[in-house]
């Protein structure tokens, strides 16, 4: 099928662009390249060194890959190139990546707060707006996050695939059940725009009819792929800096550098976790098992286990003999949680779960020792506070 892949410059992007394009899809990425802008702005690089989109795209048809294009293209704000693009590809699907995704910075400043609410919500109305004046049949698969039902609530409860099933008492007594959008709560503004689109796909998949999976999925570690190991211009980014950087592949590359991990407050906080191979998957099978015309928005919980912070501290401690410093927290959220999630549609969908084996957590922490002189230590620190008390806590640490 032909597939746009909104964000296909990204880290989940790429290597999922390149996957769709090796299992026989016809890909186009559409990036605005705001991510690599965003590094250039905050004066960091990915750990791993990466290609310019040109060099990646020669570099990935030099290996044998079946071409795939580029569309440079703003999908918040350039609403009329958009439009023309799905009349002139007319894809079957879109895979929508393209949202600015890091919660501490979306934190940083009224600016980045500002800035995430207009380019994540504006892009994902966008490509709504531009499929029903397109009058094609397009299939999205969003990616959302874990985060949209909020950590420290569900008093044991399993987390359902998006719905919740709940019993409305009436005047007369009696009671009624019905399948509801999970309760949001978000933890960020970030987590709060994926939040808003949850909204934007409920009303369009009602009035429109758009056929709509949303993907809840949990954070990504891992880099790269059997694809992007192909080349070195293939290689994929690796975020390890206190705004980008995710917990997980933060604390495999503090061990690989011997800087002690930063575990915020006590560690109780429990996510959950998915490899990058498995999401490169999950996101195949959500596109290959699209809803039927008329279904209310598929949402699948694309993630693979759940663990506390403090225990992955732990299991790479005893992995790599690193340190463990536990921080003042900068955000605002609950010191623990529980987290009990349903992920049965892609099992039953036939996704095999890579789970954290010590094979793969050295294979990260090999990479990050390869390019441990890329690494500036001073932008390893988390500066981005939730609100004034934890900038406060932050700046005069106990
Ligand atoms: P990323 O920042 O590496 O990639 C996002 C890509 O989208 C970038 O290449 C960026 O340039 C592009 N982009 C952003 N705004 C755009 C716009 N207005 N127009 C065109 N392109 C735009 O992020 P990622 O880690 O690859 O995440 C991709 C998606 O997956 C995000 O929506 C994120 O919320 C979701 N997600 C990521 C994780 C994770 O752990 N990385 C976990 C759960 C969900
Ligand atoms: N944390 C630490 N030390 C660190 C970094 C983080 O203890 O050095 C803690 C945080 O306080 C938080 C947890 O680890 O409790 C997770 O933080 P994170 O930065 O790894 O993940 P998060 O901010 O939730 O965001 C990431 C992605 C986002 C995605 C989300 C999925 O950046 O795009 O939506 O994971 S989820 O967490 O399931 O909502």
């Amino acid at each position: 099928m032909k597939v746009l892949v909104l964000g296909g410059d990204g880290f989940c992007g790429w290597p999922c662009a390149t996957n769709l394009a090796d299992v026989g899809h016809d890909v186009v990425i559409v990036d605005n390249l705001s991510r690599r802008k965003i590094d250039i702005d905050l004066g960091v690089e990915s750990l791993t060194p990466i290609a310019t989109v040109r060099d990646r795209l020669t570099a990935w048809e030099q290996v044998g890959g079946a071409p795939i294009r580029f569309e440079h293209l703003d999908i918040a704000k350039d609403y009329e190139r958009l439009l023309e693009l799905l009349r002139q590809e007319k894809p079957d699907a879109v895979v929508h990546f393209a949202e600015q995704r890091a919660a501490p910075y979306s934190m940083k400043s009224s600016g980045t707060k500002r800035y995430t609410v207009d380019n994540n919500v504006n892009g994902t109305h966008n490509l709504l707006a531009a499929i029903v004046e397109s009058g094609q049949d397009i299939h999205i698969v969003h990616l959302g996050t874990m985060g949209v039902y909020g950590y420290g609530s569900h008093r044991g409860a399993t987390i359902p695939e998006g719905y919740l099933t709940v019993e409305v008492p009436q005047p007369d007594g009696s009671r009624f059940t019905e399948k509801i959008l999970h309760p949001a709560n978000p933890g960020s503004v970030y987590h709060m725009t994926k939040t808003l689109d949850q909204l934007l796909f409920f009303y369009y998949n009602k009035n429109d009819n758009i056929r709509i999976t949303d993907l809840h999925q949990g954070i990504v570690w891992g880099t790269n792929t059997a694809l992007t190991e192909k080349d070195p211009r293939l290689t994929n980014r690796f975020d390890y800096d206190g705004d980008y950087g995710t917990v997980l592949n933060r604390f495999l590359m503090q061990a690989a550098i011997g800087y002690p991990l930063t575990v915020h407050g006590t560690g109780g906080q429990t996510r959950a976790f998915i490899h990058i191979r498995d999401s490169v998957r999950c996101v195949q099978l959500a596109l290959e098992n699209p809803p039927s015309h008329g279904e209310r928005v598929k949402i699948f919980n694309q993630m693979t286990e759940s663990h506390r912070v403090a225990d992955l501290a732990e299991k790479v401690a005893a992995l790599t003999g690193a340190q463990i410093n536990y921080l003042s927290n900068p955000r605002n959220e609950a010191v623990e949680n529980d987290l009990i999630v349903d992920n049965r549609c892609f099992i039953e969908l036939g996704l095999s779960p890579t789970t954290l084996d010590d094979g793969l957590l050295t294979e990260v922490v090999d990479v990050a020792r390869r390019w441990a002189d890329r690494c500036d230590r001073s932008r390893i620190p988390c500066l981005s506070a939730w609100t004034r008390r934890q900038a406060a806590a932050l700046a005069s640490p106990a």
